[in-house]
């Protein structure tokens, strides 16, 4: 209620933790393929040389049909914190597990600070909830998450491509205008630690200075009760306009909305499907 975020120290076994790191291993060697899913690559390696294996590959995104990762949005211990935000029927909306790799020394390995409802069509925002497990220690050292506590009180503000000299990846927006005083708080976070938090929480993460791959797993959830609106003519245009060029570009699909995008990758993991 106050801070936008709840952090639940060592929720996720290491059991489980495990299982997500040999999977992720697996698609990076490309041993598993499965439909809808999206491997990205950071933008200083992303016109490298393909090698297939984990240093190639800084996000694994849409899983929902990889059983062995999506394993992770239904388990019991994380549902059972999800439910206090968006009532018996959930639904997983956005999956990630992400790689932060060692900064190649131009800090593109930063996530810049924004609100994750930028890219959702769907509200209320109250009825949305990110979880993110850390899946190793993750410290200031290799770039943990960074929240402004308080700011989820606050609006849906325009999102960017952050100026950086570096680059920026892919979907990486920041948040435009923000208070850059305002307090802030780093997550610093052992493994199997998961956080919640309010879509319109203010957050990003920081440079990975370390030689390790930072990883996280992480699924936003919605209830299933949420119904769609239409971004166009409002600040999320941009990143509709993206995720629709993509979809066109590599399914052929050019005549589709992000509503569209989220009602074919939502899944239901408790209760009913009502409107999503
Ligand atoms: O894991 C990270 O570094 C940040 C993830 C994040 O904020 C996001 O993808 O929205």
């Amino acid at each position: 209620e106050e801070n936008g975020f709840i952090l639940i120290k060592n929720l996720v076994s290491e059991e489980d933790i495990n299982r997500f790191r040999s999977e992720f291993e697996r698609i990076c060697r490309q041993e598993e393929k499965c439909p809808g899913m999206v491997v990205m690559r950071d933008v200083t390696i992303a016109k490298s040389e393909f090698i297939p294996n984990e240093k190639a590959v800084s996000k694994v995104q849409d899983f929902q049909e990889n059983p062995a990762l999506f394993r992770y949005c239904a388990l019991p211990q994380i549902l059972k914190y999800v439910e206090c935000f968006t009532g018996p029927n959930i639904m997983a909306m956005h999956t990630m597990l992400i790689n932060k790799p060692p900064d190649a020394g131009k800090k593109t390995s930063r996530h810049p600070v924004h609100q994750d409802l930028h890219y959702f069509p769907f509200r209320p925002a109250d009825r949305i909830v990110c979880a993110w497990t850390a899946m190793e220690k993750i410290n200031r050292q290799n770039g943990c998450l960074v929240v402004l506590p308080g700011t989820h009180t606050g609006t849906l503000h325009e999102h960017d491509y952050p100026e950086w000299e570096g680059g920026v990846n892919k979907m990486y927006y920041g948040v435009r205008d923000y208070d850059p005083q305002h307090p802030r708080v780093h997550l610093e976070m052992e493994k199997g630690d998961t956080v919640f938090f309010h879509p319109l929480l203010i957050h990003g993460s920081g440079m990975n200075k370390t030689q390790g791959f930072r990883k996280a797993i992480s699924c936003h959830y919605a209830s299933a009760e949420c119904y769609y609106i239409d971004v166009k003519g409002t600040t999320q245009e941009n990143a509709e306009k993206e995720v629709l060029e993509i979809a066109a570009r590599k399914y052929s699909l050019d005549d589709i909305s992000l509503k569209d995008a989220f009602a074919f990758r939502g899944r239901l993991v408790q209760g009913e499907r009502i409107s999503l």
